[in-house]
């Protein structure tokens, strides 16, 4: 399928995303939201797809929302579309997905980075709430994502001054999983991605699944939870030719069952 503001490639087992508005910096617009949620649809569909990297240019992963698009919008406009929740569609979507996040990741490109499940960062990269400097606040997440990730302080501070992170004080922060060189960023990207898609699918599935329940739920119950699912585990094929393999000393043959 052709999309208008990205360019979709599949790299073995993964799907790549590239954000493709070079001349706006990747800012999102509706089109680019279609998109994204569209080819991550398509990649989730795809049964020969183990996990998926969404990256924009070296300059921009993405310097926010479309202002243009935004800024002659009423409340009411706003209001009734119920603007950039169409955003939500992603967090439905079961297989991994990184962000590689080079240059400007701002306002709603970092809360985009965000709502991935890890961002590896260029050494180039730059992340920001600058929303303040609009006269108006994150809405896509930025104040309760990054506030999770980096603690009230940091995001107050983000969020108050509009000022951006570099990536060596994201990753201390807790906001990026790694730091590479820019240069080399979407490989070392898709490595993780084939890395990911190599194992079971359903027992990738389940553990991102674990992973994000922590967010949504207490100790106890997340605790509960993770224990039910990796009881339930011990029904998959998988999980009796992992173990095998690794008793016999040769490499898995997962067959996603
Ligand atoms: N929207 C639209 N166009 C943009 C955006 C944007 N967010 N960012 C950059 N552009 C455009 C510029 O207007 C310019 O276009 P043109 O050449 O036609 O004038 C082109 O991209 C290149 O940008 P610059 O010339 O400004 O490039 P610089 O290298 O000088 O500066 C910056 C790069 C620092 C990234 C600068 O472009 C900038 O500050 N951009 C805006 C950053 C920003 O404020 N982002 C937050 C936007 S608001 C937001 O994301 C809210 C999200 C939640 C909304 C939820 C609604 C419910």
């Amino acid at each position: 399928m052709a999309y208008e503001t990205i360019l979709v490639e599949t790299r073995g087992k993964v799907g790549l995303i590239t954000l493709n508005r070079p001349k706006a910096l990747n800012a999102l617009n509706s089109q680019m939201q279609e998109d994204v949620v569209a080819a991550l649809q398509a990649y989730e569909a795809d049964e020969t797809i183990g996990a998926i990297v969404i990256t924009g240019s070296e300059k921009a992963f993405a310097a926010g929302a479309d202002i243009k698009e935004m800024h002659q919008k009423s409340y009411i406009d706003m209001y009734m579309a119920d603007f950039f929740s169409g955003w939500d569609a992603m967090l439905r979507i079961r297989k991994p997905i990184i962000a590689a996040v080079s240059g400007y990741a701002l306002g709603g490109g970092c809360e985009l980075a965000m709502m991935c499940d890890f961002i590896i960062a260029g050494d180039n990269a730059k992340f920001g709430q600058p929303e303040i400097t609009l006269g108006v606040m994150p809405g896509m997440g930025g104040s309760q994502r990054l506030t999770r990730f980096v603690g009230k302080s940091k995001a107050m501070d983000m969020c108050l001054t509009g000022r951006m992170m570099d990536a060596e004080e994201a990753e201390r922060s807790g906001l990026v999983s790694r730091v590479v060189p820019a240069a080399t960023l979407v490989d070392e990207a898709l490595k993780a991605a084939e890395k990911i898609a190599s194992f079971s699918l359903p027992a990738v599935l389940m553990n991102k699944e674990a992973v994000n329940r922590s967010y949504e739920t207490t100790l106890t119950e997340g605790l509960r939870f993770e224990r039910r699912v990796f009881h339930s585990m011990f029904a998959l094929e998988d999980q009796k030719e992992g173990m095998e393999a690794f008793s016999d000393k040769r490499a898995p043959n997962f067959r996603n069952q």
